[in-house]
């Protein structure tokens, strides 16, 4: 369990809000890459709770979900003993770092995020400071851990630009103490798109349950949202982008079963949409079964669960500390 206090592999951090179930898109664009980089990284894999709240969730849900997403890290095979997993409010440091790096952040540049600009426009009852300054708080998850690599999807692309103009103006304005982050894209990576709107990737927070598939579906559920998965009006069954339904099936097919969309198309050869839906079904079926067998099993053993919370906060906690005292120190702070 125990791991070096030096290491010489490049930093790379990575989180995922617990506002609702995580789907299949969670898992193959984000989950089943984390838990290859393990080896090859210096991994910090977060659930990024403290963001959660910048759209108003109840506190229950909210503790209940961070401990469920937790769980569900390991189960898809984030290992505690090679990675730092961890819950991002076990972490003061975060909101310590936030608060020096807000000041180096522009009311302009802020203003400028695409997600702000769509989220704010999406609850405008509810358009609070947090929602805002949010990027801030995300800067400083990175650069609290010298985190050199950002595993990310598109959307979160110009928070992590975001994070390198900020660290380029605190070194050149205190002297060198942040390492630049990048966005990562991975080598396998995968877009799942919406099952009933194809065009659009599948999210979590969709307001039509059918659009998505949940790592944590009864196989039962699975088959029928697959049922009613759009496709189109020409039946065969070919590799083409542009039909965006069929091809998004091929694409969950070639991600369960670790092959190509040639591979999927020479296995549905001649067969119909049905044969392709039940198929695609059963693959999913297949390759969530063992995660959901070992969620049960980790979110059931409640001891385990909160020993590995902690220790992931220690760990994570360890590096933090250092970087708020350095930046602090030369910030002209005393804690
Ligand atoms: P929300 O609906 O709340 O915006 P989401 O389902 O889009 O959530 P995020 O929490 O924004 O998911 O993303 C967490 C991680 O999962 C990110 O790394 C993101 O790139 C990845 N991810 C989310 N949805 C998909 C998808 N459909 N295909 C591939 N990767 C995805
Ligand atoms: N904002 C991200 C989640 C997130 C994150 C991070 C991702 C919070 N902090 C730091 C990478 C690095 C999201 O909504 N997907």
């Amino acid at each position: 369990m125990e791991t070096t206090a030096t290491t010489t592999k490049p930093g790379i951090l990575s989180g995922i809000q617990p506002t609702s179930v995580l789907t299949i898109g969670n898992y193959f664009g984000a989950l089943k890459n984390w838990a290859t980089m393990q080896d090859e990284f210096d991994a910090y894999y977060m659930v990024a709770n403290l963001h959660a709240q910048t759209v108003k969730m109840d506190p229950a849900e909210l503790r209940r979900r961070s401990a469920e997403t937790f769980a569900l890290f390991l189960a898809a095979g984030i290992d505690p003993a090679r990675s730092t997993v961890f819950v991002q409010s076990h972490v003061p440091e975060h909101t310590q770092l936030t608060w020096a790096l807000m000041c180096n952040a522009y009311m302009g540049e802020l203003s400028r995020m695409t997600q702000f600009k769509e989220k704010s426009a999406k609850t405008a009852d509810n358009i609070n400071a947090g929602l805002f300054t949010y990027p801030v708080l995300m800067a400083a998850d990175i650069l609290v851990y010298q985190a050199k690599y950002i595993p990310v999807g598109a959307d979160q692309k110009q928070h992590v630009e975001l994070t390198r103009d900020i660290a380029i103006r605190f070194n050149n304005m205190y002297g060198e103490t942040f390492v630049i982050p990048e966005p990562y894209i991975p080598k396998i990576g995968a877009r799942v798109m919406s099952l009933q709107e194809p065009e659009k990737k599948m999210s979590k927070s969709d307001p039509n349950p059918n659009g998505y598939i949940r790592i944590l579906d009864e196989p039962d559920v699975i088959i029928k949202k697959l049922k009613r998965a759009v496709t189109d009006s020409e039946g065969e069954i070919t590799g083409n982008p542009e039909r965006a339904g069929v091809y998004n099936l091929l694409s969950i097919y070639s991600v369960c079963t670790n092959g190509s969309i040639e591979d999927s198309v020479a296995h549905f050869a001649g067969k119909g949409y049905g044969d392709l839906k039940s198929g695609v079904a059963d693959a999913i079926i297949e390759t969530l079964k063992p995660i959901q067998t070992e969620y049960a099993r980790v979110l059931a053993d409640k001891a385990y669960l909160n020993e590995m919370m902690k220790r992931g906060a220690e760990r994570a906690q360890a590096t933090a500390r250092k970087t708020v005292r350095k930046v602090y120190h030369k910030m002209g702070f005393d804690t």
